[in-house]
């Protein structure tokens, strides 16, 4: 059994939701020594990053937050039902000081590689810094949406106005009054920019590639007496949205969009709409996912309202999705996106209609052989999901073997925890989980929970190394991808599809059903259970 002593018993990259949980679990209750890496100055990750005008979470608050502080359920008061980005990050910086983690953080420090030492049972972790440190377990708090897709449109470096991606959106802000401002992209990140920089820039041209289909999110503040009963159920309230199928309080209707009367499903359609948020998403008909008859009524509802809400038809039209089924995008929640079309100051360019993006110049966008003078372009293009941050660390698992490499025709992974040949490395909502298609804190909080127990249980019976064996790899990845291709999701060119980044491989990045984070749990429970079924423990 291998004898050296590693500096860390665990190394965590990452201070966001993941990483702060993460240690805590582990220093806190296991007793362990770790320390956790983040580029940025300060814990956050997603909220302390995504910083443009509109971010909020879209999830409500009441469930978008830790549930292993049962006091701070109690004490915290959320301002609305999407608490703005500024508030989700100083509620993560108050957990971080309440439990004394920033002690064992290292801020403003990047990891460049890590290599796994087969005979040591260590991993090696490097930083920018030039630090080099010795552990026995690797965990990448790194976040599903983190790793920036700044598109590599011709000229993009000539521009010479200011420009920036949401997702690097600088601390101080940025004064949009009276400039002339392009906005690229249309998903859930820039439908929650775009009303709130239409209301200070003199003009605002949106560049969109494919319209999407955009719900109410309805914020506002929660009646009080709703937020008195909601922390008097907070056991049951944890208790469902862990079985539930998205993390969140939403349950399909029973039935086929198809089997009820033309006013019953109105009436639903009413009712959710009304709801607000994810509502019209993930508490629709059964069989919307799956039945494209029954996804085109929900679909139907929506065009139906983008044409009454946008008074120009031909901007209605431009703005009414095509060529692909409702939901099977990430659902974006607007809080007057389509009334922001009708101001005198915004105009929307369309790839189809008006021809696509051909270059940036120094004075703005040409697009459709078009010039669009800009002072200020904001890319609201999204990321490389869910495999782009991991692939970033440059880990060298078994046999010199990166995540390039086995990566190379779309992720692989055990229970989107583990990836075979990368021993004692673990992934936080990692690619083949349910991650970015449930609450987000529901399913980090699974993932934290599994992993401390792993390390308890290894530790206890003298274990130093777990790995994913391939055959349990091969068959989840069969599992994954066989669940999905009962539904309308592959028929979309979403980030979820992978097809975002031009030349990923394209591949169905998180873990659909069939019961949803429930049924995950459970089946993550069950290989625990079994001593790590699919696991190799030595
Ligand atoms: P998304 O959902 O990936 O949206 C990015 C948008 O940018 C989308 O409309 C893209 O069009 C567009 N895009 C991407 N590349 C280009 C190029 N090269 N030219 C023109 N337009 C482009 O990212 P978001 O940040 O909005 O949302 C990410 C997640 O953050 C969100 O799902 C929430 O979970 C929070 P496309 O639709 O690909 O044609």
């Amino acid at each position: 059994m291998p004898t050296a002593t590693p500096e860390f018993d665990a190394i965590v990259i990452g201070a966001g939701f993941s990483g702060i949980h993460m240690l805590k679990s582990l220093r806190d209750h296991l007793g362990l020594k770790v320390r956790v890496y983040e580029a940025g100055d300060t814990v956050g990750g997603t909220w302390y990053w995504n910083r443009y005008p509109g971010a909020r979470c879209d999830s409500d608050a009441y469930i978008y937050c830790f549930t292993w502080d049962k006091q701070l359920l109690q004490e915290w008061e959320w301002t609305e039902r999407y608490p703005e980005q500024p508030e989700i990050l100083r509620y993560l910086e108050h957990v971080a000081a309440r439990h004394d983690l920033k002690r064992d953080m290292v801020f403003k420090t990047r990891i460049t590689g890590a290599e796994w030492d087969d005979k040591s049972h260590l991993w090696t972790v490097h930083t920018d810094k030039g630090d080099a440190v010795t552990a026995r377990y690797v965990i990448a708090a790194v976040g599903t949406l983190s790793e920036t897709n700044l598109p590599n449109i011709k000229g993009l470096e000539n521009f010479k106005g200011q420009s920036c991606h949401t997702s690097r959106f600088p601390k101080e802000g940025i004064d949009f009054t009276g400039k002339r401002v392009a906005v690229v992209g249309t998903g859930a990140t820039a439908v929650q920019a775009i009303p709130e920089i239409a209301q200070q820039a003199k003009q605002l041209t949106i560049f969109q590639r494919t319209a999407n289909y955009c719900v109410p999110a309805r914020n506002g503040k929660v009646d009080p007496e709703l937020v008195r009963k909601r922390k008097a159920d907070y056991d049951g309230i944890v208790q469902r949205i862990k079985d539930s199928f998205f993390g969140q309080e939403h349950y399909f209707i029973p039935k086929s969009a198809l089997e009820v009367s033309a006013e019953e499903r109105e009436r639903d359609f009413d009712r959710m709409w009304d709801a607000g948020g994810f509502a019209f998403w993930l508490a629709n008909y059964k069989d919307m996912f799956f039945t494209q008859e029954a996804n085109d009524l929900c679909a139907d509802y929506i065009k139906r309202k983008i044409r009454s809400t946008v008074k120009d038809p031909a901007i209605a039209e431009k703005l009414t999705p095509k060529g692909y089924a409702y939901g099977t995008k990430r659902q974006p929640l607007d809080t007057n996106y389509y009334e922001t079309f009708n101001k005198e100051n915004v105009l929307l360019v369309d790839a189809k209609a008006d021809g696509p993006i051909e270059e940036i110049t120094a004075t703005g966008i040409r697009a459709g052989g078009k010039e669009y003078p800009q002072d200020i372009i904001v890319f609201a293009t999204g990321f490389d999901a869910m495999t782009g941050p991991l692939k970033a660390l440059h880990l060298k698992g078994r046999d010199g073997r990166t995540l390039d490499q086995v990566w190379a025709e779309g992720p692989r992974s055990y229970l989107g925890i583990a990836v075979a040949g990368f021993p004692n490395f673990f992934t936080i909502t990692g690619p083949q989980s349910p991650s970015v298609l449930s609450n987000m804190p529901v399913s980090i909080e699974q993932h934290v929970d599994w992993i401390s127990d792993c390390i308890d249980a290894m530790r206890k019976s003298e274990k130093t190394t777990i790995e994913a064996m391939p055959e349990a790899q091969d068959q989840w990845v069969a599992h994954v991808n066989e669940i999905v291709a009962a539904t309308l999701m592959p028929g979309a060119n979403s980030w979820y599809m992978s097809a975002n980044i031009p030349g990923k491989p394209r591949a169905f990045l998180p873990y659909l059903g069939p019961e949803g984070v429930g049924g995950y749990r459970r089946k993550c429970e069950e290989v625990a259970a079994h001593n790590y079924e699919g696991f190799e423990l030595a």
